[in-house]
């Protein structure tokens, strides 16, 4: 069997020692122009041109959970496309939401300002009431997320494509009903694949319909947001802040107004890290399971695009 590897970071070094190991049978290389023929390609961001010379590939296995990158390409027919499924990044992910929510909710900054400043002081606790958190997307990541975030006591709603049962999470779904979701929630946390029908729905009258005082999370891809859109709303007032992980051009650039707006926090997109050797484990069960003409978990809906 061969599998060949590229990644857009150029971190082969690090994944091919892994790969091989974990595939003791495999013939696994750097993917380079005119590579030959392979059985799988384990690829993050990779080019047109790896796929369009490997189009007899029994699949190709991306090495994080969103694949808006490769969907964006020309895949060759037929061949599957499977994500990390969790692969250790959920319980990132809980922690990354977690800790964003209580720091605002809790004041931590200016109880933070006041320390530093010498001062011991109080505020009045805000109430967890008017607090309710709405997370879009109730998959792998956002069902995690909800569970963790109901176990602070935060009412959680919700939002997904098809109808969902989640214990302790009030369920929306679909475009009819996202007003009755957003204006369900003061927190809104985004845990969407990028697709054509979820770019930009963070904007400005769909972010209008949060409480006031609402505070978005995004922590899913950058183009979910117009970014002049939340600026506006902080500005006015209606939103009291935001948490970002992720931009439409990354790394940020070095000028854009996200980087020292006093109601924004910035984090390099690191709030669920590829886990090398837990990725590794998981695309290595797949093949064998694939090898044996078994069902992956992670197959990725063309028709859907995640
Ligand atoms: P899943 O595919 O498991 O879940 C996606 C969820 O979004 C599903 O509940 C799905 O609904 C819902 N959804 C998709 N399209 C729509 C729509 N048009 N309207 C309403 N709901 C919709 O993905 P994951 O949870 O594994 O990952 C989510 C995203 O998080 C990734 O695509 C990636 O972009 C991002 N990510 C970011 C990371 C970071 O470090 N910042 C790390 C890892 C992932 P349904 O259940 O009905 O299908
Ligand atoms: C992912 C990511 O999609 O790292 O896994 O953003």
């Amino acid at each position: 069997m061969r599998v060949v590897y590229f990644s857009a970071d150029q971190d082969a070094d690090k994944w091919l020692p892994g790969l091989r190991a974990a595939l003791p049978g495999a013939e696994v290389s750097l993917w380079v122009p005119g590579a030959a023929p392979a059985d799988y390609a384990v690829v993050w961001k990779p080019s047109q041109q790896l796929l369009d010379e490997q189009p007899q590939l029994k699949a190709i296995f991306n090495t994080g959970a969103g694949v808006d990158a490769l969907m964006q390409l020309r895949l060759p027919a037929g061949v599957p496309v499977v994500r990390l499924d969790d692969a250790g990044m959920s319980v990132q992910m809980a922690e990354y939401v977690c800790h964003a929510l209580i720091r605002h909710f809790r004041e931590f900054d200016a109880y933070e300002a006041d320390t530093r400043a010498g001062k011991w002081s109080f505020r009045k606790p805000l109430s967890r009431a008017d607090f309710p958190v709405g997370i879009l997307g109730l998959g792998v990541l956002g069902e995690r997320v909800a569970r963790a975030v109901a176990q602070f006591e935060f009412a959680v709603n919700g939002w997904s494509r098809s109808p969902k049962v989640v214990p302790g999470v009030q369920c929306f779904a679909g475009m009819a009903q996202l007003p009755d979701f957003l204006a369900a929630s003061r927190v809104l946390v985004c845990l969407l694949p990028l697709t054509p029908d979820t770019r930009d729905l963070l904007n400005l009258a769909n972010l209008s319909q949060l409480s006031p005082g609402g505070y978005v999370i995004n922590v899913a891809r950058g183009a979910h947001l117009v970014d002049e859109d939340l600026l506006a709303l902080l500005d006015s007032g209606h939103l009291a802040g935001a948490t970002l992980d992720v931009f439409r051009t990354e790394p940020l650039p070095p000028e854009h107004p996200f980087w020292t707006h006093p109601k924004i926090t910035v984090t390099p997109h690191t709030s669920a890290r590829t886990l090398r050797s837990e990725s590794i484990a998981q695309i290595a069960e797949k093949i064998a399971a694939l090898e044996l003409g078994q069902p992956v978990a992670g197959k990725v809906d063309p028709s859907r695009g995640y």
